[in-house]
């Protein structure tokens, strides 16, 4: 089972290695040419699929990207939340050939603010970025949050047979509880968890009141994976202090059962990214968009619109360095993409007001009569629109003041030919790209120097750094993050 959780992914085509041998209406037995038989359900925290004016679709976003590819190869059942209670709660997809199963776990408003707005993204959000003025420690979403884990799992345990070799696949932070609930009822059944976001240093963990209760549900899983060896060993360190678990290498020993938990950093579609960047059409819209730019430099930035990504202390950068270096006045454009996100919780609401403010001064100081020095739009792009942007770029400012891997990285650095990374140090994926230029994101000076050490590196050093970028990220690609996953799981 694959349990879901993030906004907005993208959908996945072609074929995969997988074949269907076997199904039943609400699930498919699938033969892997690795190493053995599966059947599988997914977990999340939304469904894969909505409804648009021309029918059904796959979703966009983050973890979509990961997941639906596997479901698509592999089928199986996929259960998520049902906000719309006009929806079945089972669906076959898509329903003329299905692939997988949709299976709701309808939510009241009630539910939805107190389990999602509240606990997921008020608490658990917040606490793993490190950034825990956010904080909101209201001891009703928890009570909620444990209600719909425990109808989480009852679905799942719904859909997974008696008896039968099942695996379940959770996914992320809305999910805590789910797996200590499955494996009282079912001691037999595999399951595994994956955590998008970082594990927070034990003495952060900590802080949470609820900090024990919510680790002894994570423990009711078989593997655990996180991005890097960094949280892994957070997490170790939190089972160990908080639970008095015996942890021996990266195993738990923890009520008679062990619990691995194990490091196995995401990918994307690399092969679908590539071809994408090498159609000749990106390479025209790229030269478009750097001429209606119209300047010699351009610098990227994509993101959702999150107080985690540091867009704004990425702002005060740019203006720091186009007040230290005058000569780049009506040469370099800075382009960053926010996509709402969260758009009904206040902290969301001031980061975007906060940065509306921050670009508004840096254009009032410092445009000229031809030359905007922040184009700032704040909506979603199609995954093509975002390639030619990547292409076009001189530079990319990935600075999260935290982030649990951050695949736009991985996607500029797939796109690009001769473009520099700026990545900073707290992102996961900075422990896997040594070769990136990579910055402090709280540190302004820091990061206004980078921006114009990119924008004059040598074109034999972008090149060479970007050679060793692009090796790491095809090992990383999300196939073999998925495949990797499951075969040590059933290990
Ligand atoms: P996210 O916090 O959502 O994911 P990220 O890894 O950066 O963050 O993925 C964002 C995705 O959204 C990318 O595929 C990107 O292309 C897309 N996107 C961003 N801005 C967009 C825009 N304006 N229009 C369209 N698409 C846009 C969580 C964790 C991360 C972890 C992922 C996967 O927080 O740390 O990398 O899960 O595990």
């Amino acid at each position: 089972m694959i349990c879901f959780c993030e906004e907005r992914g993208v959908g996945y085509n072609g074929p995969g290695p997988f074949c269907i041998v076997e199904s039943s209406p609400y699930r498919f037995f699938l033969t892997r040419p690795v190493s053995f038989a599966l059947s599988l359900t997914v977990v999340a925290n939304r469904v894969p699929i909505r409804q648009t004016d021309d029918g059904w679709e796959t979703s966009v976003g983050g973890l979509t990207t990961a997941l639906l590819p596997v479901l698509e190869e592999q089928g199986g059942v996929w259960v998520g939340m049902g906000e719309d209670p006009d929806l079945p709660e089972r669906q076959e997809y898509p329903a003329d050939d299905p692939d997988f199963v949709v299976r709701r776990v309808p939510l009241s408003t009630e539910e939805l603010d107190g389990y999602y707005y509240g606990m997921a993204n008020q608490i658990l959000w917040p606490l793993s970025h490190y950034l825990v003025q956010h904080l909101e420690l209201n001891e009703a979403f928890l009570e909620t949050y444990r209600q719909v884990n425990r109808r989480f799992a009852d679905a799942v345990l719904e859909e997974t047979e008696e008896g039968g070799d099942e695996t379940i696949w959770i996914q992320d932070y809305h999910q805590m509880l789910s797996p200590g609930y499955i494996r009282e009822d079912r001691p037999d059944v595999t399951i595994g968890h994956f955590w998008h976001i970082p594990w927070p240093a034990m003495e952060v963990f900590r802080i949470l009141p609820w900090s024990r209760e919510l680790l002894r549900g994570m423990l009711g899983c078989d593997l655990i994976g996180f991005h890097v060896e960094e949280y892994v060993d957070n997490f170790l360190e939190s089972a160990e202090t908080l639970l008095d678990a015996e942890v021996e290498g990266n195993v738990i020993h923890y009520e008679g059962r062990e619990i691995r938990a194990e490091a196995h950093p995401i990918g994307i579609d690399v092969e679908r990214f590539k071809s994408m960047a090498h159609d000749p059409s990106i390479e025209e819209e790229a030269q478009k968009f750097r001429d209606r730019l119209g300047t010699d430099y351009v610098v990227i930035g994509i993101d959702r619109l999150d107080y985690t990504k540091g867009i704004r202390s990425r702002m005060l950068a740019f203006e720091k360095f186009l007040e230290e270096n005058p000569e780049y006045h009506g040469k370099v454009s800075f382009f960053q993409i926010a996509t709402p996100s969260r758009t009904e919780l206040e902290s969301y609401q001031q980061i975007r007001r906060e940065v509306d403010e921050v670009v508004g001064r840096i254009n009032g100081r410092f445009a000229q009569e031809s030359w905007v020095p922040v184009n700032y739009r704040y909506r979603t792009y199609t995954q093509y629109e975002l390639c030619a942007f990547y292409r076009a770029a001189d530079a990319a400012l990935i600075t999260p003041l935290r982030d649990g891997m951050n695949v736009v990285t991985q996607e500029f650095v797939t796109a690009t030919q001769d473009g520099v990374l700026i990545l900073s140090e707290l992102t996961g994926a900075a422990y896997l790209l040594p070769e990136a230029v990579q910055v402090n994101p709280y540190d302004h000076g820091g990061l206004a120097r980078a921006i114009k050490t990119a924008l004059e590196m040598p074109h034999e050093e972008k090149v060479e750094r970007l050679r060793g970028l692009k090796r790491t990220i095809e090992t990383l690609d999300v196939h073999n993050w998925a495949d990797g996953f499951l075969e040590a799981l059933h290990r």
